[in-house]
């Protein structure tokens, strides 16, 4: 599937287009490279069977880009891209990943300091030779340095969310096969890490030779890196590695357990098997050591993790558990939790329309809702601000209202069982003031406040304004409460425990956003929250109706932070959520 590669391919473009200066274009390309992302049929099979006209029903796609899909589906390249690399040898993706650092900025560090990648970028700043340049300063200096340090402190890893759709893709593939008895994903994947090194996939194959020679040539692979009967690596085009492990039927469990990890996870466990008179390792639980002179090792268990887990004295962990952080003595002593499920999920109330900076309208996100199965969707486009968000003022949020008044009073009519509700994503001011007024608010179902500029005030300060707006007695979600994105900016800073016994005494409900670029709260603050007696959210934060999916990243978390249904209010039903919201 050349979908994901053609998209990193625009971004690209649209990076390089920003750079040159160029107008618009760079906007359509990024359009087209979000539609392909999201777009389920191979780009390659469309065009095979109709053609340029096929690739024009794609959105976004217009004669100009169709013609350039077309190009690189003939040649592997986009001639025009190839030139602008040329033009400008500079390492785009690598200098973009600097927090502060736009297009525009870039292009003058490479005219005016030759900066070509991350190296030349630090040894400038460094050198203070970035804080003279017109439009730089000494703050835009510091932050670069502060970018680049925390760029090598997440080095070599990817986002969850960018690895996914491949993991996904080619766990599919392996499915497909016949050979293949058994395909697990194992890993940080499965332990559904923010970041992760390396893809790991276990699989039972019948022809481990047949398979390792499928899996290698798998048109996502770029290089090999290892190629066995046990053992295959490769780097995918994408740029990730993958670690392939065929493992027998009667290991697989065992495999699964070890290699799911994490580290920590199974010394404990293989310390637990030893303190029995067993043995765990990643072919099985044996009895009877054969070192000891005690006979030879009998395998007990080793063909399911429940087995693996059942034969060493405990019950089945949950792999986002798996982090030797007390999920062992939560099984010994009974305390386990039951962990909230993706079906418990009744509805989703962080969603964008074109009506502020979203791209699909309040029935097409209803509609895909709706799809999903849940009972209720809720509509929260920002408030008025002047800033780069264009949200909307009192007279637009009153239309809304209205228009969704209508709707629901559509679904009642044809006795549908789903309701639309009215919110919005108040921002949350430098004085912890609203941009919206109280009346205004007053009206609508539910106001998610969230923080999105002059993130870098100083603790106390934030703190302050933070508490100041929970207290609004209009607020009843703090939106992405930290304003981590993963691998780019850190937290904010503030004093998070003194704002979560805030967030208690008020009632306001934390949010867990489950967008892949923030996973915020993530499992280790969710934890924390839950520790508060804090009562949360996983919404989505939709900027379009296939966004409405990343929901099982929220989940995810969710997982990693031991969260049960009960910690979660969009597991209510619509009666009882908006009781709550009173
Ligand atoms: P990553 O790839 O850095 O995001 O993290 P993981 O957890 O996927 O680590 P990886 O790919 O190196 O190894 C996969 C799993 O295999 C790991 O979670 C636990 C297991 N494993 C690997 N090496 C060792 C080891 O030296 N000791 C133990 N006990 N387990 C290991
Ligand atoms: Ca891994
Ligand atoms: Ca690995
Ligand atoms: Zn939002």
């Amino acid at each position: 599937m050349k979908n994901q590669e053609l998209s990193k391919i625009f971004f690209e473009m649209a990076d390089y287009l920003e750079i040159e200066g160029v107008d618009f274009k760079p906007y359509a390309y990024r359009k087209v490279a979000l539609s392909l992302d999201n777009w389920k049929e191979d780009v390659g099979e469309i065009y095979r069977s109709k053609g340029i006209k096929g690739l024009q029903e794609i959105p976004g796609v217009g004669e100009g880009i169709a013609k350039a899909i077309e190009e690189y589906l003939k040649s592997g390249k986009i001639k025009s891209l190839e030139e602008l690399k040329k033009k400008l040898p500079l390492k785009v993706d690598e200098l973009l990943r600097v927090e502060s650092l736009g297009p525009k900025k870039i292009k003058v560090l490479y005219r005016e300091l030759g900066v070509k990648d991350l190296k030349d970028l630090g040894k400038a700043a460094k050198a203070h030779k970035i804080s003279p340049l017109f439009g730089f300063g000494e703050k835009t200096e510091q932050n670069i340095l502060q970018g680049l340090e925390f760029l090598k402190r997440s080095k070599g890893r990817f986002l969850l969310g960018d690895i996914m759709p491949t993991v996904k893709i080619i766990e599919e593939s392996l499915r497909a096969r016949k050979e293949i008895k058994e395909v697990s994903v194992a890993g940080s994947v499965r332990r559904q890490k923010e970041t992760i090194g390396d893809i790991d996939i276990l699989v039972v194959s019948e022809n481990p030779k047949k398979t390792a020679d499928f899996f290698v040539s798998l048109p996502e692979v770029e290089k090999i890196w290892a190629e066995g009967s046990t053992k295959c690596s490769v780097r995918l085009k994408a740029g990730f590695d993958v670690d392939l492990r065929m493992v027998k039927r009667e290991s697989f469990g065992s495999a699964l357990q070890y290699f799911t990890g994490s580290k920590e996870h199974n010394i404990s466990t293989r310390k637990i098997a030893i303190e029995k008179g067993l043995k765990l390792s990643e072919y099985g639980v044996f009895e009877g050591n054969p070192s000891t002179g005690s006979g030879r090792a009998r395998q007990i268990a080793g063909a399911t993790e429940e087995d693996v887990y059942k034969a060493i004295g405990l019950s089945f962990v949950a792999p986002e558990m798996r982090e030797d952080d007390g999920e062992i003595q939560a099984v010994l002593n009974g305390s386990l939790p039951v962990l909230i499920k993706q079906k418990d999920i009744k509805g989703d109330l962080h969603c964008h329309t074109v009506a502020s900076d979203g791209k699909d309208s309040i029935e097409e996100m209803v509609r895909s809702a709706m799809d999903l199965g849940y009972e209720y969707v809720g509509i929260s486009d920002h408030t008025k601000f002047l800033g780069v968000t264009n949200g909307l003022d009192e007279k637009e949020i009153l239309k809304q209202h209205k228009k969704i008044e209508e709707l629901n009073a559509k679904f009642k009519k044809q006795n549908l069982k789903f309701r639309v509700l009215h919110g919005c994503e108040a921002d949350i001011m430098l004085d912890g003031s609203l941009n919206a007024k109280d009346e205004i608010l007053e009206k609508l179902d539910y106001v998610i406040a969230s923080v999105h500029s002059g993130m870098k005030m100083e603790k106390k300060k934030m703190t302050a304004r933070i508490i100041k707006a929970i207290k609004n007695r209009n607020v009843d979600i703090f939106g992405h409460p930290t304003g981590r994105l993963i691998g780019k900016r850190d937290e904010y800073q503030m004093d998070f425990d003194k704002i979560l016994e805030v967030a208690k005494e008020n009632g306001t409900i934390l949010e867990i956003n489950s967008s892949p670029l923030r996973l915020d709260l993530n499992g280790f603050n969710i934890r924390r929250a839950k520790t508060h007696g804090l009562k949360m959210i996983i919404n989505t934060d939709s900027h379009n109706k296939e966004q409405l999916n990343l929901m099982e990243y929220g989940i995810g978390q969710a997982h990693r932070g031991w969260a049960e249904k009960a910690d979660i209010i969009n597991t209510l039903s619509v009666e009882k959520l908006l009781e709550f919201f009173k």
